[in-house]
């Protein structure tokens, strides 16, 4: 593995209006590694263990809803300083503020509907990936 991981989400709105090749090939070509990837969907129970730290936000209810109402597809991602760089590269949480040439501006849709998650701490991107990736689903490759 070369640098550190961190987690991303392409959001269930995003996956369904087709934005997932494009926003898999901005990941690639802002120079990040994929180590894993899969398309799936969130139980009730994943996604408010997933969310946990934001169990007592008003906005938690309607995100384990919006997070379980269709699939997704999550991507394990390695980098020099990679929990920062990917922040960098989706921009802020409201996509309206996110600026231009980030993901979450091309591709956010509201708040809730931001087309993207990333890791917001090396501790976290671990304790994410572990929650939504087996080890045989990880390939840590050496860069050619
Ligand atoms: P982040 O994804 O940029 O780290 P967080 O504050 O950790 O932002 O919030 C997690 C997710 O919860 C956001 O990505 C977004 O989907 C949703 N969210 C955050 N704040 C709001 C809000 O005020 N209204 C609706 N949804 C929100
Ligand atoms: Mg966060």
């Amino acid at each position: 593995m070369v640098g550190s991981i961190t987690l991303a989400i392409i959001k269930p709105k995003a996956v369904e209006l087709g934005h997932t090749g494009a926003i898999v090939h901005t990941i690639n070509a802002a120079g990040f590694c994929i180590r894993g990837l899969k398309m799936m969907r969130m139980t009730r129970e994943l996604a408010e263990e997933f969310y946990a730290v934001h169990k007592k936000s008003d906005f938690f209810n309607g995100l384990v809803e919006f997070m379980t109402s269709g699939p997704i597809v999550v991507v394990s991602i390695t980098a020099e300083n990679a929990v920062v760089s990917f922040r960098n590269t989706i921009g802020a949480t409201d996509p309206k503020m996110a600026a231009s040439d980030t993901i979450r501006a091309k591709f956010g849709t509201s708040m809730q509907m931001n087309a993207i998650h990333g890791s917001d701490s090396d501790k976290n991107a671990i304790r994410e990936t572990n929650l939504l990736f087996a080890p045989e689903e990880i390939f840590d490759q050496k860069r050619s």
